[in-house]
């Protein structure tokens, strides 16, 4: 059997939303104790890596992508303690911890802003991006991504700062190598305390263009945001290559870099093992296919079976082994469900969510399973804006009203399709009150689906997403073929289904996947005939006198077979 060239290429993340996840003293907010309490579930799963969303002390405007210490964890989550045992318990049972790495941006509560901001010749003054006003205005037209000017003025200098997240984001100014010094000291020191990599938010927003010239205003959404002079800027190579140096080549960890708008060359520079500087990234293009990039100017469309199949194996040829290499998630915290978006969260709902599944587990790439997706979690529909506390979704809102004169109910319907809220409800651990999150009121409304939808009840079905999951897992865990097999697209224009192989020397995987709540006849094509196809997962009961080369698929049906060897 072939071995795994880096630990991570056979690895499943799943990804911890430390406040929905689950809460152990009854504050209704989820916490490190609460992460402590689950680790068994997490191994019976089947993960090899948690990578845990921030637990750093925060005002918490942004849900904690807003820190203001990089050294301590807040007190709602618990203690370094706490997340010393959380560690311990996590590699007793042989799984990684990866943290969150935010560093864009802080808090403008961390010590170095509020220092920054007090006087223009504070030594922390170009830890941050400082402008006087053009004309008694904005330095530029940038717009933030939560809404408004990307400019906050601050009476006490006269000046404005940088923030392409919330005003309480402020950018960190890369230029300053005192700044990337600063962020390098403190990886050491996560990574002398245990942790086995990061998880970097929006990491290729770092480097911004030089004298961030004006966005031309003719072009919408991104590029009016002024996306293209601080998206994948011109330093950005550099300052990862510079991390590389001094700190992630001094490790044997997993690096994964949040990266919006980039393509599948910048990527390939990125993650190429020898050359570049981080081990995959988080793509977003199929993220998009379904509405605006940017949350606030989110839209919805219908999305075409067509268009991710393109962005699939576009992704899968460009980072072929030895180029780059990818990583595959279909939800986060910031994303809608899956299951509500590209499935069927209706009477198909299991068996979209194990189709999904299938498609993220059969793809080359470390795939990134996202709390409660496991168990096939679905979008809320929560009644009113009062029940939403996402700053892009609120912001959102108020914006649209205030400038388009939108219509509310209009809003509403858009957030129940778009807003980060949908993956931030708790986590549903069971049919007893909050769904087993929380003793007390939990900090959003818990989806009123987990009497039916929830952990236990999936535990007990054997037929459950979980237990597909958990197959898929141990698929990926047991045959190279699923790590390495070279992907390639079959009957590539069919309108319902994707069907795809994988090879590896003299055997080949046969994934064919029914994206609709149709029943197209899958046709086997020339080439791929084999004497005893094996199928190896599959989200129906076998039908007697099933024949692989003219298959009626069932709606939302899943198989993959061993062809050969
Ligand atoms: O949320 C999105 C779409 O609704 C994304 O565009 C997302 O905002 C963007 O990719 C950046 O996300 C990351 O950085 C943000 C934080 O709010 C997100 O939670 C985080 O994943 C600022 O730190």
């Amino acid at each position: 059997m072939m071995d795994p060239m880096a630990w991570w290429h056979d690895a499943v993340a799943y990804q911890i939303y430390p406040r929905s996840f689950a809460d152990s003293d009854g504050d209704g907010m989820g916490d490190l104790k609460g992460i402590l309490s689950k680790v068994d579930y997490l191994a019976e799963l089947g993960v090899d890596v948690v990578w845990l969303s921030p637990v750093y002390p925060s005002p918490m405007a942004d849900n904690g992508y807003d820190i203001a210490d990089y050294r301590d964890v807040d007190p709602l989550f618990g203690t370094l303690a706490d997340l010393d045992a959380v560690i311990a318990a996590l590699h007793a049972r042989g799984i990684r911890l990866v943290m969150d790495l935010v560093v864009n941006h802080t808090s403008d509560e961390h010590p170095w802003f509020v220092q920054s901001r007090s006087s223009r010749d504070n030594p922390y003054r170009d830890y941050y991006i400082w402008r006087p006003p053009r004309d008694g205005r904005e330095p530029n037209n940038w717009l933030s991504h939560f809404g408004g000017s990307a400019w906050q003025y601050d009476e006490a200098t006269g000046d404005y700062y940088l923030h392409l997240f919330s005003r309480k984001q402020p950018d960190l100014n890369w230029e300053n190598p005192k700044v990337r010094a600063e962020v390098y000291d403190m990886m050491h020191w996560w990574l002398r305390q245990g942790v086995d990599g990061f998880r970097m938010d929006v990491i290729n927003m770092i480097s911004k263009a030089p004298g961030l010239p004006d966005a031309p205003a003719t072009r919408p959404g991104f590029y009016q945001w002024g996306g293209q002079y601080f998206v994948n800027g011109p330093r950005l190579l550099e300052f990862l290559a510079e991390m590389k140096r001094e700190v992630l080549s001094k490790y044997d960890i997993l690096t994964v870099g949040e990266t919006p708008a980039v393509n599948t060359s910048q990527a390939v520079q990125i993650t190429n093992e020898e050359t570049g500087p981080l081990n995959m990234l988080f793509q977003f293009e199929h993220m998009d296919i379904d509405g605006g990039r940017w949350g606030r100017r989110s839209q919805r469309r219908a999305w075409e079976l067509a268009e991710l199949k393109a962005i699939t194996t576009r992704w899968q040829r460009d980072l072929e082994l030895g180029r780059g290499w990818n990583s595959q998630y279909l939800s986060n915290h910031d994303q809608p469900r899956p299951v509500s978006r590209f499935g069927d969260d209706g009477p198909c709902r299991a068996e979209s969510a194990k189709l999904l599944g299938t498609f993220l587990h059969m793809l080359k790439g470390t795939p990134y399973v996202y709390q409660g997706e496991e168990i096939g979690m679905t979008n809320v529909a929560l009644p009113s804006i009062d029940d939403y506390r996402d700053i892009e979704t609120l912001n959102m809102y108020r914006e649209r009203i205030s400038e388009e004169g939108a219509d509310p109910q209009a809003l509403m319907q858009l957030i129940h399709a778009r807003s980060r809220d949908n993956a931030r409800t708790p986590m549903q651990w069971s049919d007893g009150p909050n769904a087993g999150f929380t003793a007390g009121t939990p900090w959003i409304k818990v989806n009123p689906n987990y009497r039916d939808i929830n952990v236990e009840k999936a535990l007990t079905d054997p037929d459950s997403v979980f237990h597909y999951y958990q197959r898929l897992i141990e698929l990926r865990h047991t045959r190279p073929i699923v790590v390495y097999g070279v992907y390639d697209i079959i009957m590539e224009n069919h309108p319902q289904i994707y069907a795809f192989t994988r090879t590896l020397e003299d055997e080949r995987l046969l994934i064919i996947l029914n994206f609709s709540g149709e029943e197209p006849v899958f046709e086997l094509p020339d080439g791929l005939e084999a004497p005893q196809p094996r199928l190896l997962i599959a989200n129906y009961p076998v039908r007697e006198g099933d024949d692989l080369r003219r298959l009626e698929l069932r709606p939302w049906e899943a198989r993959v077979y061993l062809l050969g060897a």
